[in-house]
């Protein structure tokens, strides 16, 4: 079994030091130094204009995953969670910042690093966990674990292992809803690794000529596995590759969740007004391994130390929230109580829920949708 990091205690730790260097607006100091914001040249405070209700929402829904994934990740480690496991840690503002942007009906469809995504979009934490832990009560009924969760209600698609399968489903999605002409959006998500896969521009192409609403979600972390993005391309950026396609784009900071929201609620308008699509490069940052079982010998200790320390994302909105009086430290700590007790909860609701009955086996293989034609003339 693979050893667990230490907790991540980033968002604690690093109270006090956040609030004398989260400055959003500077530049991403990453690996390659290319986690710049294009749209992050003012501070949020003044850049956005949030209030305090959204801010107090932003830090709980990033805390919410950042909290349920170090749950996760202890699972793992006792055996409780088999099979593969992507933890989210680190680039929490990226889904809870085009969340913000989302409304109601809007679909999204990501990679197997999912867990985030799902809780973002509003599916229960006990159904999430009950999934990683292969148990009835979980939203694919045990079934499918981390990396094949869905849900219908929430228009949340997967949950996709095939790095870049998600990305024409995505345009599927979209393509139906122009077909159905409801003013719906994609959030397509998917990684710098798999934005070097073929298949990525055949749906480029497809999605600027037929003009659907996707937002092609770039969550630019800089490293597919082991490999930097240094070692497998000599692009300047992700987004701008959508050029040849005639798609708009941008990058921006993915540390900062308003100018994650911003970037965000641009590129719906562009799809919501007809416009085609928009590629959003992201860039972000995971804390942890690639997966539960990671040698890390890729980067080093000091680039992953510097990244928490400089520019968490929920350290940031909370020197926000504590320097603009927005709210006091206990304010934040009955948020961080009520958010350990939802994950606590989804444990204990995951490790009593049964596993699946054998007769599951044979269950929820075929979809039962599609009406069935009339026998064939057998001798046509
Ligand atoms: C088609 C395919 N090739 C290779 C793999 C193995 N694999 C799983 S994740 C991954 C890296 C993808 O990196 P990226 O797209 O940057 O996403 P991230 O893991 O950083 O979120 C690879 C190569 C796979 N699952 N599917
Ligand atoms: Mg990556």
């Amino acid at each position: 079994m693979a050893r667990q990091p230490a907790q991540d205690k980033g968002a604690d730790r690093g109270a006090a030091k956040g609030r004398e260097s989260a400055n959003p607006s500077a530049a991403a100091d990453t690996a390659q130094g290319t986690a710049t914001a294009g749209a992050a040249k003012q501070a949020p405070a003044e850049r956005a204009n949030v209030s305090r209700d959204e801010l107090l929402k932003h830090y709980r829904d990033m805390l919410l995953i950042r909290r349920f994934e170090e749950k996760a990740g202890q699972l793992y480690g006792m055996g409780l969670i088999g099979g593969f496991c992507h933890l989210y840690i680190g680039q929490e503002a990226v889904v809870v910042g085009l969340e913000a942007a989302a409304e109601e009906g809007d679909k999204r469809i990501t990679s197997y690093r999912d867990h985030g995504h799902m809780l973002a979009c509003g599916m229960e934490a006990r159904g999430v966990m009950a999934e990683l832990t292969g148990r009835e009560g979980g939203y694919s009924k045990g079934k499918g674990g981390s990396m094949h969760m869905f849900s219908r209600e929430r228009h949340f698609y997967g949950g996709h292992g095939i790095v870049g399968a998600q990305v024409p489903i995505g345009a599927g999605l979209a393509f139906a809803d122009k077909y159905l002409g409801n003013g719906r959006v994609t959030f397509t998500y998917f990684g710098d690794g798999a934005s070097n896969q073929g298949q990525v521009y055949e749906t480029y192409n497809m999605a600027e000529l037929w003009e659907l609403p996707v937002i092609f979600v770039i969550e630019n972390n800089q490293y597919a596995m082991g490999t930097s993005m240094k070692r497998s391309t000599k692009s300047k950026t992700l987004f701008g590759r959508g050029e040849a396609f005639g798609i708009p784009g941008e990058q921006v900071d993915g540390m900062d969740v308003l100018a994650v929201k911003a970037a965000g609620q641009k590129a719906v308008a562009h799809c919501r007004a007809g416009k085609g699509p928009y590629i959003l490069e992201v860039m972000t940052y995971r804390y942890r391994g690639h997966s539960m079982s990671d040698p890390a010998k890729y980067r080093t200790r000091e680039e992953v130390q510097k990244m928490r320390d400089e520019r968490d994302p929920i350290e940031q909105i909370r020197s926000l929230l504590l320097t603009g009086n927005h709210a006091t430290e206990d304010d934040l700590k009955a948020i961080d109580r009520e958010i350990k007790e939802i994950v606590n909860d989804s444990a204990e609701f995951a490790k009593e829920s049964p596993e699946p009955a054998e007769a599951e086996l044979w269950t929820d293989i075929y979809a039962d949708l599609v009406p069935q034609a009339e026998p064939a003339d057998q001798n046509v």
